[in-house]
């Protein structure tokens, strides 16, 4: 008999996965399953019992995989930032394109609302942004009621509460969190495993810092294409191919501070930079 469940954790050559059926089996890798990466957190599998030991058989193709962390199957990022640290929108941005490339719907979700707002105006436009408190509780049912059926991971600067987010989603203090300064002395991130949490109906992974943020692999010239807020506006630039930074007649450059939000549109003009300086050494 064939089992179907998903991967919720890896640890040396034992993959953990939990069943359709409510259960958590041990599972060991067909040979030919078992070189890394064939087998990711995240995967649905198929495994069946042999000799009293359960083992993966199949791999279902993949919507998508990351490489930090490893996961595959990623619906949804739930994008966190806070009043405290201040945010780097410019990360922001990076992991937005990034979860535009890998078919990852971006979410942005502004914690410690307890503590003061956040002004989101620019992504309300095109994403779905929740404001929320992990402390007090306030706004996590919309998380809750949005994360429904889907696999999430969380990206973020350490301290903006990714961890309490989920704590507070579950209800229980699972994962450890950790106060700023003693984060700063440290040097170091709180949560550092990469383990799917089976939340009955939705799986959930806690990451440290800023996942989803390496190496961006996009042409410049293809960047303008990520950028949901500037293409109602793209269609009437003079040139089709339009990068929107040195063209004459630019319709998305006229649009900075109407209808496109000037940070955003610096930020954009930095990252096509970065691109493209990346691109040169490539190809020096
Ligand atoms: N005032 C307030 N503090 C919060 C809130 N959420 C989290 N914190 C605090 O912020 C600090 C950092 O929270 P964590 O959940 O550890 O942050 P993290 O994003 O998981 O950090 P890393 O694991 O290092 O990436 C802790 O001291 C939390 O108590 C909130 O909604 N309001
Ligand atoms: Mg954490
Ligand atoms: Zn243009």
């Amino acid at each position: 008999m064939t089992i179907k469940g998903k991967v919720v954790k890896v640890i040396a050559s034992r993959f953990f996965v939990t069943a359709d059926n409510g259960k958590m089996y041990v599972c060991f890798a067909r040979k030919k399953l078992k070189n890394f990466g064939i087998i990711l957190t995240g995967d649905y599998v198929e495994i069946v019992k042999e000799a009293g030991e359960f083992v993966i058989e199949k791999v279902l193709p993949r919507r998508n995989s990351l490489i930090r962390p490893y996961v595959a199957n990623v619906d949804a990022a739930l994008i966190v930032i806070a009043s405290v640290p201040e945010p780097d929108f410019l990360l922001v941005d990076k992991v937005i394109v990034n979860c535009i490339k890998e078919d990852i719907e971006p979410v942005l979700v502004i914690n410690k609302e307890d503590l003061s707002d956040v002004d989101v105006s620019a992504y309300e436009k095109f994403l779905t942004v929740f404001k929320v408190s992990a402390l007090t509780g306030a706004g996590i049912d919309g998380i809750k009621e949005y994360v429904k059926g889907k696999t999430v991971c969380l990206a973020g600067q350490s301290a903006v509460g990714k961890s309490s987010i989920i704590n507070a989603l579950l209800g229980v203090s699972l994962l450890k969190t950790d106060n700023i300064s003693e984060k700063s002395g440290r040097g170091k991130h709180t949560t550092r495993v990469t383990e799917l949490i089976d939340a009955g109906d939705y799986y959930i992974m806690d990451t440290c810092g800023f996942s989803l943020l390496d190496p961006i692999d996009i042409h410049p010239h293809e960047l303008r294409l990520y950028y949901e807020d500037f293409l109602p506006y793209a269609v009437n630039c003079r040139y089709n191919s339009c990068t929107h930074t040195v063209e004459p007649e630019c319709a998305v450059r006229n649009e900075v501070r109407k209808n496109i939000d000037e940070g955003r549109y610096i930020r954009y003009k930095a990252l096509f930079d970065e691109l493209d300086e990346i691109r040169r050494k490539k190809y020096e």
